[in-house]
Order: C-alpha cells, then structure tokens, then sequence
C-alpha cells in the first residue's frame, strides 16, 4: 500500500493545549506523524510519496467557503494583533448568543469558527493544514486511479472539523473532503468508518442530511467523552439522510470484544450499503495505553481491524485521524494497515 505524507506537517508544532485548567505542551504533536512514517519504512509497507497541490475547491463543497477562507489569514491577523505563541480561541456563541454575526477581530473570529479550544494556530499551521488536506486528495487519487488502497498519513487530522468550524486538533475534515472528492468523480456512494476513539462529530454533520454518504462512527460515548454534544446512538441521519449515520457509542474501558462487536455491526452496515469506495477515517486513540482515552485496545488488535475491514473487499483510503500514545502509534497505524495488506 502507498502513503502519502508531507513534511510540513511539522511546522505544527509547539502549540499549547488546555487541559485540567493548565496550559501544556498538544498531545497532538509532530513526533506522531514521524514515528508512523518510520513505521511504514521499517515494516515495507510501500512507497511513501509526496502529496500533489489541490486548490480548496474540494474543500468549500463539504465547508462554507468564508470558514475555508478564514484559516490562512489566522496566523497573520494573530501577529498583526501583537500577539505571538500560540493563537487559541476562548469565547463562542453558544445559546443565548449571536452566531449569525460575524464579528471582525481575531479572537471573536476565532471564536465564532470553532466549537473549544483544540484547534490552535502556530506560524506553520495552514501550510501544515493545506499539506494534510492535499496528503488526503492525492492519496484518494491513487484510489480513484484503480489502487486496491492507500493511506493518507495527514496531520493535523480532520475529524471533529464541521462545515463551519475547527476544534478538537482538526481543522480541514480531511476524510469528509476525500469522500466528496469520490463523489465529484463519479462515485456514487461512498461510506466512511470512523474508528477513531472520539466521535467524528465534524464528519457526521457535514453528511447527516444526504444517503449518498454513509457514516459508521465506533467512539466514546461522549455522555461522558470529549466532543460530549454529539454521537449519541440515536442520531441516525435526518431527511435524506435518515437512516444513513450510525453511531456505536461504547464506555470506558471497552476492550476488544466489545469494540469488534460494534465493528461487526458497523461492518455489516457498511457492507449492505455497497458503496463504491470506503474513506475509513484511522484513529488509534483506543489504544489501551493513550494518555487521553478511556479504551482498552491492545497492539496485536490493531492488524485484526486490518483484516476485517479488507474482507469487505471495497477500495479503501485511510485517512489518519487520532492516536497520542506516541511511542506505540507506529505500530498501531501501521498494524491496522499491515494486517489489511494480508486480509
Ligand atoms: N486534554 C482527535 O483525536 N481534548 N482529537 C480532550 C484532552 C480534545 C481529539 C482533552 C481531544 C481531541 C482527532
Ligand atoms: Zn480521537
């Protein structure tokens, strides 16, 4: 299997988190992308090619254009407000508040195009951003171009990002932004798998109204887990799209009979849908030992998954998503992958 990853990634980093009241250094650092790529080179995965550049109209047919167009000018309005360090937002408009007025500085704009604090802004964010959202088109294309599968080593990732804001580390959905992609070129339906331990709640609002993308989210069950306002089982796609998202919210401290057992019925979900490509969004954040997760996954459950989802024999793109348990994200991803290369 080819990936696809660019180094500038790395200009994301130093940003701060807050976390339990303290300011502390992200969980979603620049060593993840680069333990994962060291992975595919030691176990041969494949080649491991540099993204193409895509223009955002990708990106605009799944986000509102004015949000797309308001993450480059971030990092500038940010300096030109004689700010340095990281650029976070800490006001939004909830109930009771105007969400329909967009206001003009950078910290009520920061605001009004998020839903918390995760998605931080350092110089080498957007280039980071535009690099993780052109590793997903190019990876898509090796899809589209008649490869079995591909994996999009992105980052940031993209999951919690909705049409109109950022949050939760993510930005540019990137899977989102593949799977309409896929449908622009022909596909007819696609589905996306979201294995990633938190709810793909950005995924799940940008397709909830349609049927030509089904949605399967395997996550937290946010009652008590981050992004807590979203992923219940209950919602299951509306009008159109009734019908077409399916949540499998799961307690803490699931190990892998319970969470296989959510796979399986997402599975089947999936494979009733017989979509012509499946986007599966790669989280490794229920890894048992993730600094910020509550599942109990096991590194030799993570080529299982592999072999499971190639079984359903559908062209696959992997997007990465989550996974903060730095030391062991290499073999996790790269056992997800690896066990769908033998399946
Ligand atoms: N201090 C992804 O996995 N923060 N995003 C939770 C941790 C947000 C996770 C509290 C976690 C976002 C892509
Ligand atoms: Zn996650």
């Amino acid at each position: 299997m080819k990936t696809v990853y660019s180094p500038l990634h790395a200009g994301h980093s130093g940003q701060m988190e807050l976390v339990a009241g303290a300011i502390v250094p992200g969980f979603e650092k620049s060593s993840r992308a680069e333990i994962i790529r060291a992975r595919i080179e030691s176990e041969k995965l494949g080649e491991v090619l540099p993204p193409r550049e895509f223009d955002l109209s990708a990106a605009k047919r799944v986000h509102r254009a004015d949000y797309v167009d308001f993450l480059p000018t971030v990092w500038p309005m940010w300096v030109a407000s004689g700010r340095s360090g990281t650029a976070m937002p800490f006001t939004w408009p909830t109930r009771g508040l105007r969400g329909d007025v967009r206001p003009r500085t950078i910290d009520a704009l920061l605001g009004f195009y998020s839903f918390d604090a995760g998605a931080n802004f350092v110089e080498g964010t957007w280039a980071a951003v535009k690099s993780s959202h052109d590793v997903a088109l190019t990876a898509a294309a090796l899809v589209g171009n008649g490869e079995r599968a591909a994996f999009a080593l992105c980052r940031p990732p993209g999951h919690h990002a909705g049409s109109g804001f950022m949050g939760g580390y993510c930005y540019i959905n990137n899977a989102a932004v593949a799977a309409q992609w896929f449908r622009d070129q022909g596909a007819s339906k696609v589905a996306i798998l979201d294995i990633d331990y938190h709810h793909g709640n950005g995924t799940q609002e940008i397709f909830y109204e349609r049927s030509d993308v089904l949605v399967a989210n395997l996550h937290g069950d946010p009652m008590g887990e981050y992004p807590f306002f979203l992923g219940h089982a209950d919602e299951t796609g509306a009008g159109e799209g009734e019908g077409f998202n399916h949540n499998y919210p799961m307690p803490p401290g699931t190990a892998w009979d319970g969470w296989s057992a959510a796979l399986d019925d997402a599975y089947a979900k999936v494979a009733a849908y017989a979509p012509d490509i499946l986007v599966v969004s790669l989280g490794v954040d229920t890894f048992e030992k993730d600094p910020i997760s509550q599942f109990k996954l096991r590194s030799e459950d993570y080529p299982k998954i592999g072999r499971r989802i190639a079984k359903l024999g559908m062209p696959t793109l992997f997007v990465m998503e989550g996974g903060y348990a730095v030391e062991e994200i290499g073999i996790n991803a790269v056992g997800v992958l690896s066990g769908f290369e033998d399946g």
